[in-house]
């Protein structure tokens, strides 16, 4: 089995982690062709990354029917708490984050990293939509477990941690205000997180590519 996508996508690092979760390593590939080739739209119908394709050319694209394939196909820790509440705390933090914290961040990283969009209501717009999720995080106490929802890592944590890691690199690199500062629940959560062996990976993979992006633009003048 193999992954086609970039590092920096929250949604190809919530399928890795996932994976690492349950103990495999899935192989990254660049998607072939670039991302707007016909050559992709063939494999993945919205032209998006993460794609999964197993050896004998079955695929499946969008991180959520990804995650929930290596779940039901791959031995290991089960990525879904075995307690119904914590169950259904780990599907409203991925639906909180898939809504507001990672659609927030898109716009950020078109404005900011991308530069695909000059437009500073975007911007102030994907601001205001990720302080609203990550309010909710707060309110929610995310940092009172020792995982996302609960004792064990689970989806909530593979969609999380690279959010997170999104989220303060957009912090440490641009004029973006403080992001996760001031949220004493996910200051919590996240000084544990990016120090597990899962997030430390995660940070280690995402933070260079963001200078990289920033240089290469800038070559291009
Ligand atoms: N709902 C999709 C979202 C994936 C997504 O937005 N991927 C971005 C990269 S982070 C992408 O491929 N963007 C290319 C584009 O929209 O043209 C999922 O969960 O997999």
């Amino acid at each position: 089995m193999k992954l086609y996508g970039f590092m920096l996508s929250p949604f190809v690092q919530r399928v890795l982690i996932a994976g690492r979760i349950k103990g495999n390593d899935i192989p990254v590939e660049p998607p072939p062709g670039g991302l707007s080739s016909g050559q992709f739209a063939a494999i993945s119908p919205m032209r998006r990354i993460p794609v999964l394709e197993e050896a004998d050319g079955w695929r499946v694209s969008e991180s959520g029917a990804i995650v929930a394939y290596l779940d039901e196909t791959l031995p290991g820790p089960p990525l879904l708490p075995a307690d119904p509440r914590e169950r259904a705390l780990a599907r409203q933090l991925t639906s909180i984050a898939d809504t507001e914290i990672g659609a927030g961040l898109r716009h950020l990283m078109v404005f900011h990293v991308f530069g695909s969009c000059t437009d500073v209501s975007r911007r102030d717009y994907g601001r205001d939509q990720l302080a609203r999720g990550l309010d909710a995080l707060q309110r929610i106490g995310v940092g009172r477990w020792l995982w996302a929802a609960g004792a064990l890592p689970s989806v909530a944590d593979a969609v999380l941690i690279p959010l997170l890691a999104l989220a303060e690199l957009l912090e440490a690199h641009f004029d973006s205000g403080p992001i996760l500062q001031g949220r004493p629940a996910i200051e919590d959560y996240w000084r544990r997180a990016r120090i597990s062996e899962l997030g430390a990976r995660t940070v280690a993979e995402m933070a260079p590519l963001v200078p990289m992006i920033m240089g290469r633009r800038s070559a291009a003048g």
